[in-house]
């Protein structure tokens, strides 16, 4: 089965936790603190591999989580940091914002990307030792990992999109000018899933995809829908196949019209790529006239035209080189920019806070300042006096008094309330 959208969740790793020892010795007593750093979260590292070519993988697994990093030892051990977990998807996969839609990354090329990135492991107690504060039992815990739901979504990379009717010939198109060896059938929606192939071109190559048929309406919904015109969205060029033969008893201009209707609708961008138009079925054409109507019809459009014949392998040479000869004078194959700028975190000189009075109660409220609450140990003096330092340095005791706070009044900080003591 082919899948080429889906819905993860990704969890970096936390980072250790800091520890609180002392050092210990033979005849040694009172050693001082030697508790280590915890070590850091694992990162989520995403990377593009070329042996993959759905998103298949992640319909089954969900849910990404790298491990944590090891917690500081005694004797100033840091802990071991966690490896990344690298996950593999397709090139040409983008990484999006699972609730804006916003895009993260366009995994198209070799680069690994680090989409969440595992927290700091927390600094041990050795390093909170002062001249005035000489037993700190107190250590900062590890900083959580980043986590993100994420969408991904693949586009696969080709130069050239083929796009038209079901049975025009697409596939057969696809099998006589490369290697790719695509399903083909008389009837329509044979192709279910894109194709890629490489045309030779002079010892390079150009890729070209070859996806499902379009039909009237599939822009709201009908035959296969135009999901997979995604998968064209960041070529180069189009090459428009169209059956000249009318072999199923349509008229060949309306039905390069309506394709560029479908496209109009789906993508403005899309629709405005150029397009060679090939008449295909050449070799079955018994009303002349109608061919030639296309033609032109077609050039008075400005479009180039080339009849072909995909099953006797009429006509190609000229198309292929055309093809490679445009290609040369266009814009390489398209790289999404990103557009997701993540939250910035509250770096430590940003602290901002508020305080406001709501019945007798103070409360304070400040990102960065919950954080540090995260790390103080209430049973321990040392800890305490080092927010309540916190509080005294950054203004936030004279901001209370500012605002009349009297002894004994209740003053609550994230899930911490306590009593003001002057
Ligand atoms: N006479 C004639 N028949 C052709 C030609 N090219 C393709 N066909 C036939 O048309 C039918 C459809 O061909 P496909 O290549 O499967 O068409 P497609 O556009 O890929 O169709 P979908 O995958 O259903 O969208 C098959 O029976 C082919 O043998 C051609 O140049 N001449
Ligand atoms: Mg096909």
């Amino acid at each position: 089965m082919f899948v080429d959208v889906a819905k993860i969740w990704i969890k970096a790793g936390k980072g250790g936790d800091g520890a609180v020892a002392f050092h210990r010795e033979k005849y040694v007593n009172a050693g001082g603190p030697d508790g280590g750093d915890g070590g850091r979260g694992g990162d989520i590292i995403f990377k593009a591999d070329r042996n993959l070519n759905t998103l298949m993988d992640f319909r089954y697994k969900r849910k990404y989580v790298a491990e944590n990093g090891k917690n500081g030892g005694t004797n100033q051990c840091t802990g071991a940091g966690a490896p990344p977990l690298i996950i593999k998807v397709p090139f040409g996969t983008l990484i999006k914002d699972a609730e804006t839609g916003l895009l993260i990354k366009d995994l198209s090329d070799d680069q690994p990307f680090i989409a969440a990135r595992g927290g700091n492991g927390g600094w041990g107690n050795q390093h909170f030792a002062t001249p005035t504060r000489q037993i700190p039992r107190f250590a900062k815990p590890g900083q959580p990992g980043e986590e993100f739901h994420i969408q991904l979504e693949l586009k696969l990379i080709a130069d050239v999109g083929l796009i038209g009717f079901p049975n025009v010939g697409k596939s057969t198109f696809l099998s006589v000018v490369s290697s790719a060896r695509p399903k083909i059938a008389n009837y329509h929606f044979t192709t279910m899933t894109p194709n890629l192939g490489v045309v030779d071109y002079f010892g390079n190559g150009y890729v070209i995809a070859d996806i499902p048929g379009i039909i009237e309406g599939a822009a709201g919904g009908a035959g296969l829908g135009t999901a997979f015109l995604r998968h064209v969205e960041r070529c180069r060029m189009l090459l428009h196949l169209v059956d000249v033969a009318g072999t199923e008893g349509r008229d060949p201009i309306e039905d390069f019209e309506i394709i560029n209707r479908e496209l109009q609708s789906y993508s403005p961008t899309l629709a405005a790529l150029p397009q060679i138009v090939v008449a295909n079925k050449c070799d079955a054409v018994y009303d002349e006239e109608m061919k030639e109507r296309f033609i032109a019809h077609v050039e008075a459009k400005g479009y180039p035209v080339f009849c072909i014949s995909a099953a006797t392998k009429n006509g190609l040479e000229p198309l292929l080189g055309k093809t490679g000869e445009l290609l040369e004078t266009l814009p390489k194959t398209k790289v999404f920019e990103a557009e997701y700028v993540k939250p910035a975190v509250p770096s430590e000189k940003d602290k901002a806070f508020t305080v406001r009075k709501e019945n007798r109660t103070f409360i304070v409220e400040g990102e960065w300042l919950f954080k540090i609450l995260d790390t103080v140990h209430f049973d321990d003096y040392e800890s305490m006096n080092f927010f309540q330092r916190v509080l005294q340095s950054n203004g936030i005791i004279d901001k209370l008094e500012e605002l009349g706070i009297q002894e004994g009044d209740p003053v609550q900080i994230g899930d911490l309330e306590f009593d003001y003591i002057r």
